[in-house]
């Protein structure tokens, strides 16, 4: 391979991964915001957001302040998106997504397929006619937003409630049990950088309509149905109060290869109460490595669709609450490294035509190293990403390097949890610590073709 037309080959994206890893870590102020402490952690921490209130200077304010991922709280659903067939409005969602991007925040898109919020054209339809208008939708909207989004909510809430596991009756549910396979293929096909989510709520512990997503899920990584992530919406209140088992619940999930989110938070009550709620549900998910962020459901309780729960981190004034700093602290608190014992699914791909290699490789370095990294790449028409896997030796280290070049021609469009310098890629501030034995993993997402990518680690 020519390292030096490697490395000019991807020069030239060399700025749009920095200023991507600069949006991720924001260390400037690690410790006093919720996205930057999270950040640290190797998570985000997001919230949903109205287009119209985007002009309201205290809750911009707190939005750029404190929160490093947006999902829009309408703007990019069904109705809003396309209100008549095939024609389609993206203004509000757009809107979001501007100010995303000026602000260093990432996008989780939210809905492409779910049965509520249709436009009533779409109500009207059925069977054929309906499968074909769900299939240009996802591809219109997932195309549109392609590579401005981190993870699209591709159906949501397909699951009925109540004890026996049934999907929701539903039009899009009557076209067949395979509608949401489809969603999911077509929104990878759309695509193929963003990561694949099902949303749902009342799934947050073990209970049968949580099981009935975890069986589906398991059923599409088996069959290589393109899924990458699991959303639990945990709209919390008296009549449905945190389970005990939501971090058993959240493991399971990420035990089957896929990472897990939670993506609408709001808790019922007040004080103390509900600080600690906040606090237990951010505990759970800095528990559990495939936790790779937390959305709350609005910024202030006057934003919620249910203030009267007062369920937020603000209150109506933009003042910090006792629940805003509980889940600082515990943000903050001990915990939640992105290294665990490899003891859950191996990362598995999701490509459309899945192409994975691992290579597994040494240090080439001989015994010196102290850390091995591999390598598993996801290749579809154009582009791929490269999860590695850097793997401490029998002693922990504190920092690494991951050498490996890429080959010319490729660009890169974005990187996760890692600085790059040239071929040498360095652990950030919150991922450099790996325990002997155990792992961390960052990543890249390119257009070109990865061919055989040999990562070598040296490790301190
Ligand atoms: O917060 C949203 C509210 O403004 C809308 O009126 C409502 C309409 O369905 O949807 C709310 O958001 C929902 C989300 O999209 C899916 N999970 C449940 C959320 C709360 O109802």
């Amino acid at each position: 391979m020519n390292r030096a037309r490697t490395r000019g080959a991807i020069a030239l994206a060399g700025a749009a991964a920095i200023a991507t890893v600069v949006g991720l870590a924001s260390s400037a102020n690690a410790g006093t915001t919720l996205g930057a402490s999270a950040a640290e952690k190797g998570r985000y921490f997001g919230t949903a957001v109205a287009a119209y209130k985007l002009s309201d200077a205290t809750y911009s304010g707190i939005l750029d302040r404190e929160f490093n991922m947006i999902t829009p709280e309408n703007e990019m659903k069904w109705d809003a998106t396309e209100p008549s067939q095939n024609s389609f409005s993206y203004g509000s969602a757009d809107q979001i997504v501007s100010h995303a991007r000026a602000n260093g925040q990432r996008m989780r898109g939210h809905a492409l397929a779910w049965h509520s919020q249709q436009p009533s054209w779409v109500q009207n339809l059925s069977g054929t006619a309906l499968r074909n208008a769900m299939v240009n939708h996802v591809t219109n909207v997932a195309t549109h937003y392609k590579g401005q989004i981190y993870a699209w909510d591709v159906v949501n809430e397909a699951f009925a409630d109540g004890g026996n596991g049934a999907r929701r009756d539903s039009n899009l549910q009557r076209t067949g049990d395979d509608w949401i396979e489809v969603a999911f293929r077509t929104a990878r096909t759309a695509d193929p950088g963003a990561k694949l989510c099902y949303n749902d709520y009342n799934t947050d512990g073990v209970n049968a309509k949580s099981t009935a997503v975890y069986n589906m899920v398991k059923d599409f990584k088996a069959r290589g149905v393109p899924i990458d992530c699991v959303g639990f919406q945990s709209h919390i209140n008296s009549g449905s109060p945190m389970p005990s088992d939501y971090q058993a619940n959240l493991q399971r999930f990420a035990d089957l290869g896929v990472d897990v989110q939670i993506t609408e938070l709001d808790i019922q009550g007040s004080g103390t109460t509900q600080a600690n709620t906040y606090a237990s549900v951010v505990k759970a998910c800095l528990a559990v490595s495939r936790c790779t962020g937390i959305t709350v459901w609005g910024i202030r309780d006057s934003d919620s669709w249910r203030s009267g729960d007062t369920p937020l981190l603000f209150d109506n004034n933009g003042n910090k609450k006792a629940a805003y700093q509980s889940t600082l602290d515990a943000l903050n608190g001990p915990g939640g490294g992105v290294s665990t014992p490899p003891t859950s699914t191996p990362p598995v791909s999701t490509s459309p035509s899945p192409s994975a290699s691992a290579s597994p490789s040494n240090t080439g370095g001989g015994t010196g190293n102290r850390c091995t990294a591999s390598v598993l790449i996801n290749q579809w028409q154009g582009g791929f990403t490269a999860t590695v896997r850097v793997t401490a030796g029998s002693t922990a280290i504190n920092n690494w390097t991951v050498t490996m070049a890429l080959p010319a021609g490729t660009t890169i469009v974005n990187t996760w949890n890692v600085n790059r310098s040239g071929n040498n890629w360095t652990n950030m501030s919150y991922n450099g610590r790996v325990e002997a034995g155990q792992y961390t993993e960052w990543g890249l997402q390119a257009n070109g073709t990865a061919g055989t990518l040999t990562p070598t680690c040296a490790g301190s």
